[in-house]
């Protein structure tokens, strides 16, 4: 199936109609998205990286959890596909794949899909509105970065801290210093490296466009990558699609902070979902590179807007007493685009 999970677009596969061989399976979703073309006219790619995505589905044997899902990245300029970050936007239509292919029991007028994300073994819970036990793709939520809306996925992530790199702060320390600059390195659900944008000389709200055009910001940003990548214990992420790089700058719609996030060589449109919890939680350290320019609203659960390019995306962040992350929900809307066979 094409499915549109939150901002992105992806291809979900069950698992049993892949290749099971990693190399044959990559070259399988390569050619199913249409190579290098930077068009990908001869394939479904769409020529952009929220448009190269893949969801690898099937039913779980683990008794505390209905569907594994295995998120993998094509990078189309390569022809690689990285399998080192999960998808929150790609992981809110995992339940409408598995509804619509019965991998799981429906309920009315709710039902909750449990979700493991085999990239890191995080559980995320989905809840879906299916009245009269109907998977409901109309409804009155907007989420930005898509147009119109539809029926609300609330996604409900359990401990997500250091999913791909063990630790939240996976260098040991809330600020580095990489090339002269103070970043923080992140993983709450998604590797980060938070870097101010004044400190590269930007204000941190051009387009994205605009970012995409400016060589010499992304070759800095990427010199820096490429040293936080064996910090962050990712090891050499020449490549691989993590860290991401997010330039914070002041919000300015009320909401926490204002984005810019490279992913990691082409600005995002908006930002990724786990993406925005792993900033949200660089903000609750006061010391950390982008503390200074956060507004951190108070209460448990707390409710931040991580502000990018096309508005904002709301966190709601769930402490214990100690201030750790134990839980954060994203809600997000997706839509099945079409089922049928692809021809590689
Ligand atoms: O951060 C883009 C997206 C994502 C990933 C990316 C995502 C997330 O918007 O959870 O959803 O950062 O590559 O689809």
């Amino acid at each position: 199936m094409m499915i549109r999970g939150g901002s992105s677009r992806g291809a979900y596969f069950h698992r049993d109609d892949l290749p099971v061989e990693p190399a044959a399976r990559d070259g399988v979703l390569v050619r199913a998205m249409g190579g290098p073309d930077p068009l990908q006219v001869d394939g479904i790619g769409g020529g952009h990286p929220l448009t190269n995505k893949v969801a690898v589905v099937s039913a779980s044997s683990d008794a505390d959890v209905d569907i594994d899902y295995l998120f993998l990245q094509v990078d189309p300029a390569s022809e690689t596909v990285s399998d080192a970050q999960n998808c929150g936007n790609i992981l809110a239509g995992v339940g409408l794949y598995a509804i619509a292919e019965g991998l799981v029991e429906v309920e009315d007028p709710v039902s909750r899909v449990r979700v493991r994300m085999l990239n890191t073994g995080a559980i995320c819970h989905l809840e879906m509105e299916t009245p009269g036990g109907v998977s409901q793709t109309l409804g009155d939520t907007a989420i930005d970065g898509v147009p119109g809306t539809g029926a609300p996925i609330v996604c409900n992530y359990l401990d997500i801290a250091g999913s791909a790199c063990g630790a939240l702060l996976p260098t040991g320390n809330v600020v580095d210093e990489i090339d002269g600059l103070r970043v923080t390195c992140i993983d709450n659900g998604m590797p980060v490296v938070a870097i101010l944008a004044e400190d590269l000389g930007i204000t941190g709200r051009e387009r994205p466009e605009a970012l995409d055009e400016d060589a010499a910001l992304k070759a800095r940003l990427e010199a820096i990558r490429l040293q936080a990548g064996p910090l962050m214990k990712l090891g050499d992420v020449s490549k691989k699609s993590v860290p991401k790089m997010c330039m914070v700058s002041p919000a300015q719609q009320g909401g926490l902070i204002m984005t810019r996030t490279f992913i990691p060589h082409v600005c995002h449109k908006t930002i990724g979902v786990l993406g925005a919890v792993s900033a949200a939680k660089a903000c609750l350290f006061a010391d950390s590179s982008i503390a200074g320019v956060a507004i951190v609203p108070t209460g448990n659960p707390r409710l931040v807007d991580v502000e990018h390019a096309a508005g904002s995306l709301r966190v709601q962040l769930s402490l214990d007493q100690i201030g750790k992350v134990t839980g954060a929900g994203i809600v997000r809307t997706g839509r099945i685009l079409f089922k049928g066979e692809i021809y590689v």
